[in-house]
């Protein structure tokens, strides 16, 4: 280590090691630098978060509760550094001591308490909402073990545990004296005086919640906001009545059973599992927020008659439903107000977005396994669907169809859908295509009752995060160009418009790109010993493994290119390097058989003396925020191509246009909007859309064997897959990724469409190739356009108008 320069910032890192760590910035370890300096960042936190809140109580202004069974945060250290106005300091400051503060930054866990999309965007969402001065808080839970940590072993995935807490975080900072009782089990007693019912919940079993609180810091604003997490604990920690007598086994398993709910978080990406434990883990977090803001109010305001007024509620999917039914059960059982005032103030509050119109994502829960759990909440959800199915019959009086799909329980079954539906004030989409769908589709016949509940929010992303920390070196070279007031206001971007024709502006906007291919180059590399051509296209699919996301398709095209190459050695003259990132759902076979599809095919490309310079697949392991920052802005050309209708809206997608990677995709979820920003030519747009998918939904007519039998490349594309000529597998490793493509599950096709988008696909991908190779400067023209036209995709953007139609907050002055 050099000698040190003693800035303000080296002192106080000085001192932390000191006071904690009994070190010297000469003997401290890189993760004791790391820790000391981020204790130095979070003094800086606490100091601005400590007066918002102070000063949001003092002006009474009301709050949005954002409750998310998922925050997939990622790292903290240069978000905060950035946002905080200190990142200049911090990097002259460990440029004193030798050392890159992105090094120190990157000693940082992921906190991965989120799968993909609906965790990501409840990240982003909380650092709009304190760049805008917004009150806000989100509430989840504190998994001690988030998403499964990614291996690739043999060329298929395995899964180890992600324990993020194992040194601690220091962002952090436990509550005890917020903790809340939850009950589970038991059964009701009812009694009635003066024609009120008392509901009295006995014998039921308590786990403890403890709130852990961290701060998100917004940019150069006042009022970060707080991601409130809650950790279960069993009511006793240490029995010493039964340790005394001996039973210390008893006392151990009832501390493991109830401090398993906050243990992990389910690996599970719009693949609904029925189980238990996921019950218990919304009810936990859901009574957990529900009591403390109640609790909050009352100790603020006194009368909770006005709780609409201060709080507005959102629901990220369906798992944190079960907060209306039991703000319903507090205000009755223990504020003894009536079903009707206790419904009136509940349906004011809250509101659902919906991420998904997957069927087998739609929650639904057993009714006789939710009764001995929940018995309360129970008895509160029948009472619901009771007097919405009254209500239904008046609108669609007799039609028995219609209101047992509307229903709220039906089948044996409670749908959460239908219950969000039914009591939340705004039910919205979150792309313009998605919310259309779910007036026109998927909740078309509450549509009709009440289309002033529905609304398209299309989602955002921070440009904070996704370029402004991810991209330094684009962000710096925007800055130059047209100042950094983009930042703050995403209506900026557009200025760049005016330098997408500028040669000297092109230049180096490609010579960034460059950079950033070298930089993903010198982290795989690093990480997985891999090495890339940087010279080379970087075409990038990452995103969860699914077959709607048809990384398949991909496969598929590669397949074909491979087979070109065997007959024309120049069908391929720059080189192009296919990257996939995913992660599949441990339970999900047929995902994690395209995970091992995809490494046989990179064995098959990578090594084929035909192919290998010319054609590279590589699979990046552990797909997660941070190594998607590095991802992300090296990415050439994006690869968004579900099926049409299938993506809600995709939030990758606009990740990788605003860091000038150019589309290729079809016309779902926010890749129309996308389109609609950059244009026709700025895009590569292939495949059937919406009204052909439903066309040949509707009269069955996709045979996927005619493109097998008319499309000679199709046909030897996918006969690859079970003529034994991949590498290291047996010819029946893939027969039936092989059958689903041909036969798919039911109905006799492939319901992803695969083979009919893939003749699509391949034109477009020739066209995009050639334009690359042919017109450079052309392509880095479109690539500029695309990150100018981001802004709108920014989540600031989406806040704000969550803000204006739904919460109606007042911003932090
Ligand atoms: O939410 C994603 C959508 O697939 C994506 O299109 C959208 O951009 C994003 C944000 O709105 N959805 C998810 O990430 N996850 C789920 O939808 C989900 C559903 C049920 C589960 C777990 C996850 O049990």
């Amino acid at each position: 280590m050099k000698s040190t320069k003693q800035t303000p910032e080296v002192k106080a890192i000085a001192g932390k090691l000191k006071r904690h760590f009994g070190k010297t910035l000469e003997n401290a370890t890189r993760e004791e630098l790391y820790k000391a300096s981020a204790m130095c960042i979070r003094d800086e936190v606490v100091d601005k978060w400590t007066a918002a809140n102070a000063a949001v109580e003092k002006k009474g202004l009301k709050k949005v509760y954002y409750m998310s069974a998922e925050f997939l945060m990622g790292r903290a250290y240069i978000n905060n550094l950035v946002n905080l106005g200190l990142l200049e300091r911090y990097k002259t400051a460990f440029a004193n001591l030798g050392l890159d503060v992105e090094e120190v930054a990157s000693q940082e866990r992921d906190a991965g308490l989120g799968n993909g999309g609906l965790g990501r965007l409840a990240a982003c969402f909380l650092e709009s909402l304190a760049t805008l001065d917004l009150p806000a808080m989100g509430c989840g839970i504190r998994y001690e073990y988030g998403l499964f940590k990614q291996r690739i072993i043999d060329g298929e995935q395995v899964e180890m545990e992600d324990n993020w807490l194992e040194d601690g975080c220091v962002w952090e900072i436990e509550r005890p004296d917020e903790e809340v009782e939850v009950h589970f089990g038991g059964e009701i007693v009812e009694t009635w005086t003066d024609h009120k019912m008392k509901a009295e919940h006995k014998n039921y079993y308590t786990v403890m919640a403890v709130p852990y609180d961290m701060p998100v810091v917004g940019y150069k604003s006042r009022c970060p906001a707080t991601l409130r997490l809650w950790s279960a604990r069993a009511k006793d920690r240490f029995d010493l009545k039964s340790f005394n007598s001996g039973d210390y086994m008893q006392a151990m398993q009832e501390r493991e059973a109830a401090e398993v709910i906050s243990k992990v978080l389910y690996p599970d990406d719009s693949h609904e599992q029925g189980k238990q434990l996921r019950l218990k883990q919304f009810y936990f977090m859901t009574s957990a927020t529900m009591q403390n803001l109640v609790r909050t109010h009352k100790e603020r305001h006194g009368d909770l008659h006005s709780l609409p007024n201060y709080v507005a509620v959102q629901i990220n999917d369906t798992h944190p439903t079960l907060a209306m039914p039991e703000l319903m059960r507090i205000l009755m059982d223990e504020e003894n107000y009536t079903w009707e005032e206790a419904y009136n103030i509940v349906s004011r509050m809250f509101n659902y977005t919906n991420h998904t119109i997957m069927a087998e994502a739609l929650e639904c829960w057993e009714e006789g396994m939710f009764k001995t759990l929940l018995p309360r909440i129970y008895s509160i959800v029948q009472e619901l669907n009771q007097r919405y199915c009254e209500k239904l019959n008046r609108y669609y009086p007799g039609d028995m169809d219609r209101i047992s799909n509307m229903a709220i329980v039906a089948y044996g079954q409670i749908r959460m859908a239908n219950l969000c539906v039914a009591v939340a004030r705004r039910v919205n989409g979150v792309s313009q295509l998605h919310g259309a769908i779910l007036k026109n589709d998927l909740f078309a016949d509450s549509y009709k009752i009440y289309p002033q509940k529905y609304l398209a929010i299309t989602n955002g992303i921070t440009h904070r995060r996704w370029l402004a920390v991810a991209n330094p070196a684009l962000t710096k070279l925007m800055t130059e160009t047209i100042g950094d007031g983009f930042i703050k206001d995403y209506r900026q971007f557009d200025k760049l418009m005016e330098y997408t024709e500028d040669e000297a502006f092109l230049e180096k906007f490609a010579a960034v790109k460059q950079q950033n291919k070298q930089r993903l180059a010198d982290y795989l590399l690093k990480k997985q010993g891999i090495e890339v051509n940087v010279n080379s296209i970087f075409d990038v699919q990452a995103k969860r493994l699914h077959e709607y996301k048809r990384q398949l398709l991909k496969c598929l095209h590669i397949l074909y290119l491979y087979n070109s190459l065997q007959q024309n050695p120049d069908a391929v003259t720059t080189p192009i390097t296919f990257f996939f990132a995913a992660k599949a759902a441990p339970g999900y076979a047929r995902a994690k058989s395209i995970i091992r599809l995809i490494n046989t095919i990179g064995e098959l490309v990578n090594n084929d003396p035909a192919t290998k310079g010319k054609l590279q697949v590589v699979f990046i392991e552990n797909y997660e925020v941070s190594s998607a920052e590095v991802l992300i802005p090296a990415t050439d050309i994006s690869e968004q191509l579900s099926t049409a209708g299938l993506e809600a809206s995709g939030t990758g997608n606009m990740k990788f246009m605003m860091n000038g990677a150019v589309t290729i995709g079809t016309m779902d979820g926010a890749n129309v909007e996308i389109y609609d920003q950059v244009g026709p030519e700025n895009i590569y747009i292939f495949g059937a859309n919406v009204k052909e998918i439903k066309t040949m939904q509707t009269y069955k007519t996709y045979r996927p064997g005619e493109y097998f039998e008319k499309n000679l490349d199709v046909r030897a594309a996918l006969d690859r897959l079970i003529d034994g000529t991949l590498p290291g597998v047996s010819a029946h490793r893939f027969s039936d990724l092989y059958q689903s493509l041909l036969f798919g599950d039911y109905d006799g096709a492939d319901k992803y469409f695969v083979l009919h988008d893939l003749p699509s696909y391949i034109g477009k991908f020739a066209r995009a190739y050639k334009k690359y190779c042919t017109d450079p400067k052309g392509w880095q023209k479109m690539a500029a356009i695309n990150t100018a036209k981001s802004g709108v995709f920014s989540s600031d953007r989406t806040i704000t108008e969550y803000n204006d139609k739904i919460w109606k907050l007042e911003k932090l002055k």
